[in-house]
């Protein structure tokens, strides 16, 4: 299992002795001053905390990222959501509850996270529901059976995981922080998954039958949620430089492979890969082709279930609207009575 543990050597290194810059060219003396500033606590490997300066070109990025890893928690509660009322037990469903509940909340550490970057929550969810701003490809996949939501917590938290354990090393200090947090969530939603796709491997023909299922339906798209491969990813090596990002895409999915395929053989599944094998030399897995045509269809809105998973955010939103009215109305009334109790 992965824990907050799991750390890494990181490729910082790798994009420093590459001659990036940690930022664009000053435009002035006084700038050139603060990003030397900047650019020496990224080298040594400080923190960057909300009131200090920063290039806009980080700042834009980390909203960017942000946001949609908050995006990517909001509608992550939707595929797993839709099977709450049909758990088939009180303990698998009061687990249930407790897991979307945390995605929930990561949510809003994310928003609250990103907000300290300058930008506003309506700013984010305005990009979100008018289909601006991205989300994970993950959660565009049906989950069709109880199977679904085990290999979820396995697989869908196992590689979010992998992915988040380096953030809690990121540059920017609120995004660290909210990551700590995160991922020791993360783990316990990983351990549920596996846990119950164990006690379903015990059970029926049917039942393994319906774990073997899903897993072929997950894996491939649990590997492209790492992102695009280094050599097409744009946004990579500036990110590295920054201390944003710490391990490549290539280098997590890698990771991710290495790990689960000890944990499948203890679940009695098959990966399904015919190419899946050790390589000795490379001490790590060979694995087979992932289709970056069905990646990049989904990413850009025409996966399985994107339109579904949009809409059920935008209703939720406009259904909210009169909480937020009358919340809004209330402040007002308090406010306006404190004024009329201090005049
Ligand atoms: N899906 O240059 P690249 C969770 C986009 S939450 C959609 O490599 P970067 C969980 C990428 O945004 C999971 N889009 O980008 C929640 C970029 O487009 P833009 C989310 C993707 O930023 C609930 C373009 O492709 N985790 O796991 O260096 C329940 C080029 O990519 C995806 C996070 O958000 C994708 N899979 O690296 C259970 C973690 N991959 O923005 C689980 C934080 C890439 O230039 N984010 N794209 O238009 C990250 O670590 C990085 O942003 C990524 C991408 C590794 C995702």
């Amino acid at each position: 299992m992965y824990t907050q543990s799991f750390s890494v050597p990181d490729g910082t290194e790798d994009a420093k002795s590459a001659g990036l810059k940690a930022v664009p060219k000053a435009m002035n003396a006084h700038d050139a001053a603060l990003q030397a500033q900047f650019d020496a606590r990224i080298d040594a490997d400080g923190r960057i905390e909300p009131r200090e300066w920063m290039p806009e070109a980080y700042r834009k990025t980390l909203v960017r990222q942000i946001s949609q890893h908050a995006h990517s928690e909001i509608v992550g509660m939707l595929p797993e959501g839709n099977w709450i009322s049909r758990a088939p037990s009180l303990k698998r469903k009061a687990i249930l509850i407790a897991k979307v509940q945390d995605e929930g909340g990561h949510g809003l550490y994310l928003y609250s996270a990103a907000e300290t970057l300058g930008t506003s929550r309506d700013q984010m969810l305005e990009a979100l529901h008018t289909g601006k701003a991205k989300y994970s490809s993950i959660f565009n996949y049906p989950t069709l059976n109880w199977a679904d939501v085990g290999v979820v917590g396995w697989l869908v938290d196992g590689a979010a995981i992998m992915n988040q354990v380096p953030l809690c090393r990121c540059s920017y200090g609120p995004y660290a922080r909210a990551m700590v947090r995160v991922c020791k969530e993360e783990s316990f939603h990983q351990r549920q998954g596996y846990e119950a796709l164990l006690v379903m491997m015990q059970g029926t023909a049917e039942q393994k039958a319906m774990v073997q299922d899903a897993v072929n339906r997950w894996w491939w798209k649990c590997l492209a949620m790492f992102g695009p491969p280094d050599a097409d990813s744009p946004n990579s090596a500036q990110g590295m430089r920054w201390g944003i990002k710490r391990i490549s895409n290539d280098d997590l999915r890698q990771k991710f492979v290495d790990a689960t395929v000890p944990q499948a053989k203890v679940l009695g599944v098959t990966l399904p890969d015919p190419d899946l094998k050790w390589n000795e030399a490379r001490q790590a897995h060979d694995y087979g082709q992932i289709d970056w045509d069905e990646f990049w269809a989904t990413v850009n809105g025409n996966g399985p279930c994107n339109k579904e998973r949009l809409g059920a955010r935008v209703k939720a939103w406009n259904d909210g609207a009169w909480v937020r009215e009358a919340a809004l109305a209330h402040a007002q009334k308090q406010q306006s009575r404190q004024m009329k109790e201090a005049a």
